[in-house]
């Protein structure tokens, strides 16, 4: 019989846990894909950290990773982060939250947690709606989108979420898509070597609801080539007209600087990145 080769990165995973929650197409594989292979680039091992996450599809994704994890309240990922870095504040701490989890229900505590500079890594996967309680409309929901609970189309202009984390206070912020896998792999390396509140954004295909109600497809491929064509890269901004970016998302590494931390009961000073 053949050899069969085992991903070395499984050893990151909890084989228990499969077969795994997410849709045939979903992004939340591919985000859980790109962070092994972080991890396994700096040599971090996910069992001397702690990942956070709320309620939603893409809140399952630490459940498949070998981990202290915390699963369970909608919106307040960042409340038992701020816990945790109180108590314990070199231990790194990851969070994987959906688009309404942390600006939606959550907006609240991710503003106060930027402004701190609280030193954790948030990964937030912007499939642009409620994916897991069946497609209702988002902050993150482009305007005009049809979603289950926006039949006639959503009137409410799309939230930047990394523009609000960037004024919040937050000292690193990049929007990437799941078709930019080199870069959204790299951003989550930036990221766990930060010192302060990172944020990457990773725009994500949901086939199931966003793909059928706004799109009218199902088809994985044909939604992340809608993502694709709904956002360009930073580096080529120069070089595409306004009327063109209209209505687009940029993606890139929009910024990364350094300072102090506050987590509750010290101030650090938040030092250079590698
Ligand atoms: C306090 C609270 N409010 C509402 C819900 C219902 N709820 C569960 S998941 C979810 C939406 C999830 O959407 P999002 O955070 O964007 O994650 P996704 O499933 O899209 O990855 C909601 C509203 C809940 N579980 N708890």
């Amino acid at each position: 019989m053949a050899d069969i080769k085992i991903n070395p990165r499984r050893k990151y995973l909890r084989p228990e846990k499969l077969p795994h929650f997410f849709c045939s197409g979903c992004g939340c594989g591919q985000v859980l894909n790109y962070y092994t292979q972080a991890l396994e680039e700096l040599d971090m091992d996910p069992e001397k950290m702690v990942h956070i996450g709320g309620v939603g599809c893409t809140a399952r994704i630490p459940v498949y990773i070998k981990t202290d994890m915390l699963h369970g309240v909608h919106g307040r990922t960042l409340a038992w982060a701020t816990g945790i870095k109180m108590m314990k504040p070199d231990l790194p701490v990851v969070i994987f939250a959906g688009d309404g989890d942390l600006v939606s229900i959550g907006g609240n505590h991710m503003i106060q947690a930027a402004r701190r500079n609280l030193d954790v890594t948030v990964v937030m996967v912007d499939n642009m709606n409620f994916a897991m309680t069946g497609g209702q409309v988002a902050p993150t929901t482009p305007e005009e989108s049809v979603t289950m609970t926006t039949p006639y189309g959503s009137a409410e202009p799309r939230f930047d979420t990394c523009r609000l984390a960037i004024a919040a206070g937050a000292t690193h912020v990049e929007r990437w898509t799941t078709a930019d896998r080199v870069q959204c792999k790299d951003a989550m390396k930036r990221a766990l070597q930060h010192k302060g509140f990172s944020l990457i954004e990773i725009v994500s295909q949901c086939p199931t609801h966003y793909g059928r109600y706004a799109l009218g497809t199902g088809d994985p491929q044909k939604v992340i080539d809608w993502i694709k064509d709904h956002t360009y890269k930073l580096t080529t901004a120069d070089s595409i007209s306004e009327e063109e970016k209209s209505g687009k998302l940029p993606c890139g590494e929009f910024y990364r600087v350094s300072r102090p931390i506050y987590q509750g009961t010290t101030v650090m000073s938040g030092k250079e990145d590698k």
